[in-house]
């Protein structure tokens, strides 16, 4: 069988972000962030576990590098912590939380990989959350602050720099779902919240492109739910209109066409007051951008809900005005997180992206599956579901490559197994198993065979 190869230069990669791997929470300086406070607090983390050890990256960087490095990888995308780089939130740098980057660098580029920093993958400082958190406008100059630091500090070791991780979840499942810390349930809020960091991420992009070097980059993770209508009434219609524009259009708009969605804000109109979007803040969201990161992990099937709906699509809780949608099935294969595995959805979001958006270069910054793996008599980790589900999104984005979109590196989630936000420890996503009592590192069948896609250039087909 042939090799159907990526273009030349495609930047394979593997990504990570801090408090899912890091651990050392109160090493070197570090203080707490949101989700030290959420994670211990009780009830919040299915299995109980927080991240204080996680898998010790910050102690076992090495390692975790020559594992990149043995795989084969380009790239590899992590994110800084906040925390650890000021403490407060506010205020002077942590030299040794910065010292704790520059050595991670240093590791990287030595080995021929290319460090893809983001700068807030959910760990915001506690103290600022004291202060009132993302709900609150000042949130965003204390973003820009400390955008403004990092690259001062970094900006020698560090090229490709993008501003959030998925805002929808620093916002709506952080402030309104409850789910994500700080647990808050107030749409209003959440609301407000995701404006704040959209503008945390103009005002981010802008002081780093006043400064940079012609060597730097720039850009923002999304992450999409390509909303798939599963009825053919106008209601329905309706509904998975309402879906897409709050889950999807509310983030990409501002960032890529530099306004929100009319429809969108005439449905939040009727629930709250939008005086938060102040005259000139959506000029300073929609910056120029070198590299736009997409997660994708599935699509939402949709259908109108009504009184009698079974489930309620999370979004009646998430965000104001959708309440009456009920989440639908497309009849896929599930992942062991009940997640849809939906390769095609891949191919259609990155070409609706690309017929829709004036887009920069796209990079696949996350996508992966969790399984529930476990160490064979063998001693290995056999987790062939994982395989199937890479295997199919590389032909996906393979084919979207050749049906016109400009893909330019893939970052399965994650490097390894890793404290997966609610759900603790018992959801692993890595390629490397995580023995979370001896820190044993053990690479699964995913990983030797994303070894070999790399190796080759592409999948065989
Ligand atoms: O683990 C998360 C990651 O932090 C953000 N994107 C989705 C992943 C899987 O849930």
């Amino acid at each position: 069988m042939s090799i159907n190869k990526f273009p030349e230069g495609f930047g394979w990669g593997t990504a990570t972000a801090s408090y899912q791997i890091e651990g050392a929470v109160a090493q070197d300086g570090r203080l707490p962030s949101i989700w030290d406070t959420f994670s211990h607090t009780p009830g919040k983390i299915l299995d109980g576990t927080n991240g204080d050890r996680a898998c010790d990256h910050y102690n076992r960087y090495e390692a975790d590098v020559d594992l990149m490095a043995d795989l084969g990888a380009t790239y590899y995308r992590f994110s800084l912590a906040w925390p650890r780089i000021q403490p407060d939130g506010r205020g002077a740098v942590n030299p040794k939380g910065v010292d704790f980057y520059k050595r991670l660098v240093d590791k990287l580029r030595s080995k021929g990989i290319t460090p893809w920093a983001t700068l807030y993958h959910w760990d915001l400082p506690q103290a600022l959350q004291d202060a009132g958190g993302w709900p609150v406008r000042d949130c965003a100059y204390w973003f820009e602050d400390y955008a403004a630091l990092a690259f001062e500090q970094l900006r020698d070791h560090i090229d490709i720099w993008t501003s959030l991780n998925e805002p929808i979840c620093s916002s709506f499942l952080s402030y309104s779902l409850g789910e994500h810390a700080p647990g808050w349930q107030d749409p209003a809020a959440a609301l407000r919240a995701s404006h704040h960091l959209l503008l945390g991420h103009g005002l981010a992009l802008q002081h780093w492109r006043s400064v940079a070097g012609p060597n730097h980059q720039f850009g923002i993770t999304i992450n999409l739910s390509p909303v798939v209508c599963m009825g053919d009434t106008a209601a329905d219609r309706d509904a998975a209109r309402r879906v897409d524009g709050i889950t999807n259009r509310w983030f990409l708009d501002p960032v890529l066409k530099g306004e929100y969605p009319a429809d969108v804000l005439a449905d939040l109109a009727q629930f709250t007051s939008l005086d938060f979007i102040q005259p000139g803040d959506l000029e300073i969201i929609h910056q120029p951008m070198d590299a736009f990161g997409l997660n994708y992990y599935n699509r939402a099937p949709v259908k109108a809900g009504g009184p009698d709906a079974g489930e309620k699509w999370r979004g009646g809780i998430m965000a104001l005005g959708c309440g009456d949608v009920a989440t639908a099935s497309q009849g896929l294969p599930v992942t062991a997180r009940g997640w849809e595995i939906d390769p095609a959805g891949l191919v259609w979001t990155l070409k609706w992206l690309t017929e829709t958006y004036d887009m920069p270069p796209i990079w696949i910054t996350e996508n992966g599956s969790a399984w529930d793996d476990q160490v064979g008599p063998d001693g290995a980790v056999h987790d062939p579901d994982r395989v199937k589900f890479l295997e199919a999104h590389f032909r996906a984005a393979r084919q979207a490559i050749d049906e016109g979109v400009d893909l330019r590196g893939y970052f399965p989630w994650s490097l390894m197994d890793n404290f997966e936000w609610a759900f603790g420890e018992s959801s692993r996503f890595g390629m490397v198993y995580i023995d979370y009592e001896t820190q044993q590192r053990i690479p699964k069948d995913s990983f030797y065979f994303y070894r070999d896609v790399i190796a080759a250039g592409g999948v065989e087909g």
